[in-house]
Protein backbone atom coordinates (compact mmCIF):
# COMPACT_ATOMS: atom_id res chain seq x y z
CA UNK A 1 0.00 0.00 0.00
CA UNK A 2 1.04 3.68 -0.70
CA UNK A 3 3.43 5.13 2.28
CA UNK A 4 1.23 8.06 2.78
CA UNK A 5 -2.21 5.62 2.20
CA UNK A 6 -0.50 3.45 4.75
CA UNK A 7 -0.06 6.35 7.61
CA UNK A 8 -3.26 7.63 7.34
CA UNK A 9 -4.85 4.13 7.80
CA UNK A 10 -2.67 3.65 11.08
CA UNK A 11 -3.43 7.00 12.63
CA UNK A 12 -7.29 6.72 11.45
CA UNK A 13 -7.44 3.75 13.56
CA UNK A 14 -5.63 4.43 16.66
CA UNK A 15 -7.01 5.25 19.51
CA UNK A 16 -3.89 6.44 21.53
CA UNK A 17 -1.71 8.54 19.60
CA UNK A 18 2.13 10.16 20.22
CA UNK A 19 3.33 12.99 18.23
CA UNK A 20 7.06 13.71 18.83
CA UNK A 21 8.63 16.65 16.86
CA UNK A 22 11.73 18.39 16.60
CA UNK A 23 13.21 21.45 15.08
CA UNK A 24 12.58 20.39 11.22
CA UNK A 25 8.78 20.83 11.92
CA UNK A 26 9.55 24.26 12.86
CA UNK A 27 11.93 24.79 9.96
CA UNK A 28 9.51 26.16 7.54
CA UNK A 29 8.10 28.91 9.41
CA UNK A 30 11.56 30.05 9.04
CA UNK A 31 12.90 29.18 12.54
CA UNK A 32 16.47 27.50 11.88
CA UNK A 33 16.75 24.40 12.87
CA UNK A 34 18.79 23.42 15.87
CA UNK A 35 21.59 22.50 13.48
CA UNK A 36 21.58 25.86 12.05
CA UNK A 37 20.64 28.19 14.25
CA UNK A 38 23.83 29.37 14.45
CA UNK A 39 24.49 32.51 12.41
CA UNK A 40 26.67 35.69 12.66
CA UNK A 41 27.98 36.55 15.68
CA UNK A 42 27.73 32.74 17.09
CA UNK A 43 28.59 30.82 13.24
CA UNK A 44 31.90 30.06 15.40
CA UNK A 45 30.56 27.92 17.58
CA UNK A 46 28.69 24.88 17.47
CA UNK A 47 25.38 24.87 19.37
CA UNK A 48 26.26 21.81 21.76
CA UNK A 49 29.31 24.12 23.78
CA UNK A 50 26.52 27.24 23.50
CA UNK A 51 23.80 25.32 24.61
CA UNK A 52 25.25 24.42 28.22
CA UNK A 53 25.30 25.91 31.65
CA UNK A 54 29.43 26.17 31.32
CA UNK A 55 29.05 28.66 28.09
CA UNK A 56 26.89 30.77 30.41
CA UNK A 57 29.07 30.74 33.13
CA UNK A 58 31.57 31.79 30.82
CA UNK A 59 30.52 34.64 29.15
CA UNK A 60 26.54 34.81 29.97
CA UNK A 61 25.95 38.16 27.11
CA UNK A 62 27.14 35.49 24.31
CA UNK A 63 24.59 32.85 25.72
CA UNK A 64 21.63 35.66 27.11
CA UNK A 65 22.20 36.88 23.63
CA UNK A 66 21.54 34.14 21.11
CA UNK A 67 18.67 33.03 23.18
CA UNK A 68 17.10 36.52 23.15
CA UNK A 69 17.65 36.47 19.21
CA UNK A 70 16.25 33.26 19.18
CA UNK A 71 13.01 34.18 21.06
CA UNK A 72 12.62 37.29 19.07
CA UNK A 73 12.98 35.26 15.80
CA UNK A 74 10.15 32.73 17.13
CA UNK A 75 7.99 35.88 18.31
CA UNK A 76 8.32 37.46 14.27
CA UNK A 77 7.48 34.51 12.82
CA UNK A 78 4.12 32.09 12.44
CA UNK A 79 3.20 28.45 13.13
CA UNK A 80 2.95 26.70 9.70
CA UNK A 81 0.48 24.11 8.17
CA UNK A 82 2.83 21.19 9.68
CA UNK A 83 1.94 22.34 13.94
CA UNK A 84 -2.04 23.31 12.39
CA UNK A 85 -1.87 19.21 10.60
CA UNK A 86 -0.81 18.24 14.58
CA UNK A 87 -3.11 20.18 16.35
CA UNK A 88 -5.71 18.64 13.39
CA UNK A 89 -5.06 15.18 15.28
CA UNK A 90 -5.41 16.55 18.34
CA UNK A 91 -9.33 17.23 17.57
CA UNK A 92 -9.63 14.02 15.42
CA UNK A 93 -8.09 10.90 17.63
CA UNK A 94 -9.37 10.32 20.78
CA UNK A 95 -5.99 10.63 22.59
CA UNK A 96 -3.08 12.99 21.42
CA UNK A 97 -0.44 13.71 23.61
CA UNK A 98 1.98 15.96 21.73
CA UNK A 99 6.13 15.82 22.70
CA UNK A 100 8.31 18.56 21.67
CA UNK A 101 11.96 18.84 22.11
CA UNK A 102 11.37 22.47 20.88
CA UNK A 103 11.58 25.20 22.68
CA UNK A 104 9.79 27.61 20.74
CA UNK A 105 6.16 27.87 21.08
CA UNK A 106 4.35 27.74 17.84
CA UNK A 107 2.84 24.32 18.83
CA UNK A 108 0.60 26.02 20.86
CA UNK A 109 0.04 28.97 18.80
CA UNK A 110 -1.04 26.49 16.05
CA UNK A 111 -3.59 25.10 18.70
CA UNK A 112 -2.07 22.57 20.95
CA UNK A 113 -3.68 21.90 23.99
CA UNK A 114 -0.75 21.17 26.10
CA UNK A 115 2.40 20.19 24.76
CA UNK A 116 4.96 18.28 26.53
CA UNK A 117 8.12 20.53 26.44
CA UNK A 118 11.07 17.77 26.92
CA UNK A 119 13.77 20.95 26.91
CA UNK A 120 11.86 23.82 28.07
CA UNK A 121 11.20 26.49 26.62
CA UNK A 122 12.14 30.37 25.22
CA UNK A 123 9.80 32.15 26.94
CA UNK A 124 10.02 31.15 30.44
CA UNK A 125 13.70 32.46 31.12
CA UNK A 126 14.49 32.22 35.52
CA UNK A 127 17.08 33.22 37.84
CA UNK A 128 19.99 30.99 37.19
CA UNK A 129 20.71 30.91 41.25
CA UNK A 130 17.14 31.05 42.80
CA UNK A 131 14.98 29.62 40.26
CA UNK A 132 12.62 32.34 40.65
CA UNK A 133 10.68 33.07 37.49
CA UNK A 134 11.63 35.78 35.70
CA UNK A 135 9.74 38.18 33.09
CA UNK A 136 10.32 38.20 29.87
CA UNK A 137 12.24 41.08 28.70
CA UNK A 138 10.27 43.62 27.00
CA UNK A 139 10.47 43.61 23.07
CA UNK A 140 13.21 46.26 22.04
CA UNK A 141 12.70 44.41 18.34
CA UNK A 142 14.55 41.24 17.02
CA UNK A 143 18.61 41.93 17.21
CA UNK A 144 18.61 40.97 13.57
CA UNK A 145 22.68 39.94 13.54
CA UNK A 146 21.90 39.27 16.98
CA UNK A 147 24.67 40.90 19.40
CA UNK A 148 25.93 40.23 23.11
CA UNK A 149 23.07 40.90 25.61
CA UNK A 150 23.85 41.42 29.20
CA UNK A 151 20.91 38.72 31.24
CA UNK A 152 18.72 40.78 33.41
CA UNK A 153 19.24 40.42 37.25
CA UNK A 154 16.75 38.48 39.72
CA UNK A 155 14.35 40.47 41.38
CA UNK A 156 14.40 38.07 44.28
CA UNK A 157 18.28 37.79 44.78
CA UNK A 158 19.68 39.66 41.69
CA UNK A 159 21.35 36.41 40.18
CA UNK A 160 21.95 36.52 36.56
CA UNK A 161 18.62 35.14 34.29
CA UNK A 162 18.91 32.68 32.26
CA UNK A 163 16.91 30.94 29.58
CA UNK A 164 14.09 28.19 30.60
CA UNK A 165 15.63 25.93 28.54
CA UNK A 166 17.79 22.38 29.17
CA UNK A 167 21.29 22.48 28.31
CA UNK A 168 23.58 19.63 27.59
CA UNK A 169 24.60 17.39 30.54
CA UNK A 170 21.65 19.13 32.23
CA UNK A 171 18.67 16.55 33.34
CA UNK A 172 15.25 17.21 31.63
CA UNK A 173 12.09 18.58 33.71
CA UNK A 174 11.38 15.50 35.73
CA UNK A 175 7.78 15.12 34.91
CA UNK A 176 7.61 15.93 31.38
CA UNK A 177 10.33 13.00 30.66
CA UNK A 178 7.66 10.89 32.89
CA UNK A 179 4.78 12.34 30.69
CA UNK A 180 6.51 11.48 27.54
CA UNK A 181 7.19 7.89 28.75
CA UNK A 182 3.94 7.00 30.07
CA UNK A 183 2.01 8.37 26.47
CA UNK A 184 4.75 6.81 24.25
CA UNK A 185 4.71 3.01 26.30
CA UNK A 186 0.59 3.44 25.66
CA UNK A 187 0.06 4.43 22.26
CA UNK A 188 -0.75 2.53 19.38
CA UNK A 189 0.79 5.36 16.66
CA UNK A 190 3.92 7.42 17.19
CA UNK A 191 3.98 10.04 14.84
CA UNK A 192 7.83 11.29 14.92
CA UNK A 193 8.74 14.85 12.65
CA UNK A 194 11.19 16.85 11.84
CA UNK A 195 13.91 15.44 14.73
CA UNK A 196 17.68 13.59 14.33
CA UNK A 197 16.64 11.59 16.85
CA UNK A 198 20.12 11.95 18.05
CA UNK A 199 20.07 13.89 22.05
CA UNK A 200 18.80 11.66 24.86
CA UNK A 201 16.88 11.03 26.56
CA UNK A 202 14.34 12.42 24.22
CA UNK A 203 15.26 10.09 21.54
CA UNK A 204 14.63 7.11 23.40
CA UNK A 205 10.83 8.56 23.26
CA UNK A 206 9.95 6.67 19.62
CA UNK A 207 12.09 3.96 20.51
CA UNK A 208 10.30 3.12 23.40
CA UNK A 209 7.29 3.20 21.74
CA UNK A 210 8.39 0.55 18.88
CA UNK A 211 9.91 -1.72 21.77
CA UNK A 212 5.83 -1.00 23.47
CA UNK A 213 4.12 -2.69 20.33
CA UNK A 214 3.06 1.50 18.69
CA UNK A 215 3.38 1.48 15.25
CA UNK A 216 5.92 4.77 14.27
CA UNK A 217 5.50 6.84 11.52
CA UNK A 218 8.35 9.25 10.37
CA UNK A 219 7.69 12.33 8.81
CA UNK A 220 11.60 13.86 7.29
CA UNK A 221 12.86 14.71 3.98
CA UNK A 222 16.42 13.08 5.50
CA UNK A 223 17.34 9.54 6.91
CA UNK A 224 17.97 9.65 10.26
CA UNK A 225 18.63 7.42 12.94
CA UNK A 226 14.88 6.00 13.38
CA UNK A 227 14.63 4.39 9.77
CA UNK A 228 15.47 1.22 10.92
CA UNK A 229 12.29 1.62 13.96
CA UNK A 230 9.49 3.42 11.46
CA UNK A 231 6.68 1.56 10.54
CA UNK A 232 6.49 3.76 7.59
CA UNK A 233 8.87 6.48 6.37
CA UNK A 234 7.52 10.06 4.67
CA UNK A 235 10.28 11.36 3.12
CA UNK A 236 9.24 15.15 2.72
CA UNK A 237 8.91 18.79 4.83
CA UNK A 238 6.29 18.42 7.49
CA UNK A 239 4.21 21.46 6.40
CA UNK A 240 3.25 19.21 2.96
CA UNK A 241 2.96 15.77 4.17
CA UNK A 242 1.42 16.33 7.60
CA UNK A 243 -1.88 18.19 6.41
CA UNK A 244 -1.72 15.06 3.64
CA UNK A 245 -1.75 12.22 5.92
CA UNK A 246 -3.99 13.82 8.20
CA UNK A 247 -6.83 14.52 4.97
CA UNK A 248 -6.31 11.23 3.91
CA UNK A 249 -6.90 9.70 7.41
CA UNK A 250 -9.67 12.00 8.31
CA UNK A 251 -11.28 12.94 4.92
C1 LIG B 1 21.41 14.71 30.01
C2 LIG B 1 17.42 23.00 24.36
C3 LIG B 1 22.18 13.88 32.07
C4 LIG B 1 18.54 24.00 24.27
C5 LIG B 1 18.43 20.90 23.64
C6 LIG B 1 28.43 14.20 27.33
C7 LIG B 1 28.23 15.12 28.35
C8 LIG B 1 26.96 15.44 28.82
C9 LIG B 1 25.85 14.84 28.24
C10 LIG B 1 26.09 13.93 27.21
C11 LIG B 1 27.34 13.60 26.76
N1 LIG B 1 27.21 12.70 25.73
C12 LIG B 1 25.91 12.45 25.53
C13 LIG B 1 25.22 13.17 26.43
C14 LIG B 1 23.83 13.23 26.57
C15 LIG B 1 23.37 14.46 25.81
C16 LIG B 1 23.23 14.05 24.35
O1 LIG B 1 22.30 13.33 24.02
N2 LIG B 1 24.17 14.46 23.50
C17 LIG B 1 24.09 14.05 22.12
C18 LIG B 1 24.50 15.19 21.21
C19 LIG B 1 24.97 12.82 21.92
N3 LIG B 1 22.09 14.82 26.38
C20 LIG B 1 22.05 15.70 27.39
O2 LIG B 1 23.00 16.34 27.79
C21 LIG B 1 20.69 15.83 28.02
N4 LIG B 1 20.83 15.75 29.44
O3 LIG B 1 21.80 13.74 29.44
O4 LIG B 1 21.54 14.90 31.36
C22 LIG B 1 21.85 14.17 33.47
C23 LIG B 1 20.97 13.33 34.14
C24 LIG B 1 20.69 13.58 35.47
C25 LIG B 1 21.26 14.69 36.11
C26 LIG B 1 22.12 15.56 35.41
C27 LIG B 1 22.43 15.29 34.08
C28 LIG B 1 20.07 17.19 27.70
C29 LIG B 1 19.86 17.32 26.21
C30 LIG B 1 19.02 18.55 25.93
C31 LIG B 1 19.84 19.58 25.20
N5 LIG B 1 18.99 20.73 24.82
N6 LIG B 1 17.62 21.94 23.37
C32 LIG B 1 18.43 24.84 23.03
O5 LIG B 1 17.50 24.66 22.22
O6 LIG B 1 19.31 25.73 22.88
S1 LIG B 1 18.69 19.74 22.44
C33 LIG B 1 18.39 20.41 20.88
O7 LIG B 1 19.01 19.56 19.96
C34 LIG B 1 16.96 20.39 20.45
O8 LIG B 1 16.10 20.71 21.47
C35 LIG B 1 16.75 18.98 19.96
O9 LIG B 1 16.26 18.16 20.95
C36 LIG B 1 18.13 18.48 19.70
C37 LIG B 1 18.32 17.96 18.32
O10 LIG B 1 17.73 18.83 17.52
P1 LIG B 1 16.50 18.32 16.54
O11 LIG B 1 15.23 18.81 17.12
O12 LIG B 1 16.57 16.87 16.22
O13 LIG B 1 16.88 19.14 15.35
P2 LIG B 1 18.10 18.90 14.44
O14 LIG B 1 18.54 20.21 13.98
O15 LIG B 1 19.07 17.96 15.07
O16 LIG B 1 17.42 18.06 13.25
C38 LIG B 1 16.38 18.67 12.53
C39 LIG B 1 15.74 17.54 11.76
O17 LIG B 1 14.65 18.09 11.04
C40 LIG B 1 16.69 16.91 10.75
O18 LIG B 1 16.54 15.50 10.80
C41 LIG B 1 16.18 17.45 9.42
O19 LIG B 1 16.34 16.53 8.38
C42 LIG B 1 14.72 17.65 9.71
N7 LIG B 1 14.06 18.67 8.90
C43 LIG B 1 14.59 19.78 8.33
N8 LIG B 1 13.63 20.46 7.67
C44 LIG B 1 12.47 19.76 7.84
C45 LIG B 1 12.74 18.63 8.63
N9 LIG B 1 11.80 17.74 8.98
C46 LIG B 1 10.54 17.97 8.53
N10 LIG B 1 10.19 19.04 7.77
C47 LIG B 1 11.13 19.94 7.41
N11 LIG B 1 10.78 21.00 6.64
ZN1 LIG C 1 17.36 34.72 42.06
Amino acid sequence: MEHLAQAAKLLAQAQRVVVFTGAGISAESGVPTFRDALTGLWERFDAQSLATPQAFQDDPDLVWGWYEWRRHRVTSVRPNPGHEAVAAVERHAPHTAVITQNVDDLHERAGSAQPVHLHGSLFAPRCSLCGFPAPLPASEGEPDDGRRLPPPACTRCSGPVRPGVVWFGEALPESALEDAVRAAAGCDVLLTVGTSGLVYPAAEIPRLAARSGAAVIQVNPQPTPLDPIARVNLHGAAATVLPAVVAAAWP
